[in-house]
């Protein structure tokens, strides 16, 4: 069984930036999908906290089409769902929640309990699709989920304290990270982007420009970078040290904190593809009972990628491979496209 896990496509991002809507990344990822058996579309597939949903779900629905047919009937969609695609999930979340039934780790979600579900389940056919929250297992010892929840512990509570809610010390679940998100995780996303630009202040808006970003994409970082009182500029090299001081522990925390029970855990969320070659393997185990693996991410960021070359851990076209009894491994598979192409279209240089 191979199993391609890619996430963090923002399909119908204001930005355009989200590169999938391009034919020659769209290619790659088809070509990618050749010799696999399933694919796992691992959370914040379409752009939906941007507050137009319709013309995002508009933008997804032409990718989901030609993946759906690439794979054709026989194999398999598997779609989790991610902050930013949330929406899609929230019905469902709320019949659990009045029902009383604990979601747990990869729960089934029922392709029809929401419009924007079925409109991409229809969209994939011929292919299978099942939907899973808030992750699945992909094999023995393997676990996959979107990776939000390590916001929880990302956010500097001093700063956000009245916005989040706690995870309870010690063992959590997914009802507890859930409940944790208040009652809107979109709401609440929405009101730390409000807090930012006092929190970061003057610099982070001039250097990055993130917190004018509708896209959010890279919040989670930017206000632990930030929020922690030292201010440097928003560059790789200083997010790379910040995903290594606090997003790989942040990882490190949900799976402990959920009782994960796999050796190998993948994440998305944090747009940051690894360990590729050049990372330190053992930062990717920070407590050495789980291993991590990033799906990096579909998006390309000017901000950071701007006259920028691949290999970047930040470059767009990440994806994990996952095969019975191998370590997950992570690839890039737009690493041999060249920045201009994946540029915003009619932002091109003359
Ligand atoms: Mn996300």
């Amino acid at each position: 069984m191979r199993t391609l896990v890619i996430s963090d496509l923002h399909l119908g991002t204001r930005s355009g930036h989200d590169v999938l809507r391009r034919p020659v990344a769209l290619h790659a990822l088809l070509n990618a999908l050749q010799d696999v058996d399933r694919l796992v579309l691992l959370g914040d597939t379409v752009e939906l906290l941007e507050g137009r949903p319709k013309p995002a779900l508009r933008a997804t629905l032409p990718v989901m089409r030609a993946i759906g047919a690439r794979l054709g009937r026989g194999r398999e969609v598997v779609v989790v769902v991610g902050n930013h695609d949330h929406a899609l999930v929230r019905p469902w979340l709320r019949t659990q929640r009045v029902r009383r039934r604990r979601i747990g780790l990869a729960a089934r979600v029922p392709v029809s309990s929401s419009a924007g579900l079925k409109a991409i389940a229809d969209a994939l056919k011929p292919a299978r699709v099942q939907v899973r929250y808030p992750g699945v297992w992909l094999g023995d010892g393997v676990w996959a989920t979107h990776g939000h929840y390590l916001d929880r512990h990302l956010f500097p509570s001093t700063s956000t304290g009245l916005l989040l809610g706690r995870v309870p010390e010690g063992r959590a679940s997914a009802d507890d990270y859930e409940r944790a998100a208040g009652a809107s995780a979109a709401a609440m996303q929405g009101l730390v982007a409000a807090t930012l630009p006092g929190l970061l202040g003057e610099p982070l808006d001039r250097a990055a420009g993130l917190a004018r970003s509708a896209s959010l994409t890279m919040l989670p970082f930017a206000a632990r970078l930030f929020g922690a009182g030292t201010l440097a500029p928003l560059s790789a090299g200083a997010l790379g040290f910040q995903f290594r001081r606090a997003g790989l522990p942040a990882m490190a925390e949900v799976a402990v904190r959920l009782n994960v029970k796999a050796e190998h855990v993948i994440f998305g969320h944090l747009h940051r593809a690894g360990p590729r070659d050049g990372d330190h393997v053992p930062d990717w185990m920070p407590r050495e009972r789980h291993r991590f693996t990033n799906s990096g991410c579909w998006v390309y960021e000017p901000l950071l990628l701007a006259g920028a070359h691949p290999p970047h851990p930040y470059w767009p076209g990440g994806a994990v491979l996952v095969e019975d009894g191998r370590a997950p491994v992570a690839l890039g598979l737009l690493d041999e496209v060249d920045e201009v192409v994946l540029r915003r279209p009619g932002r091109r240089r003359s």
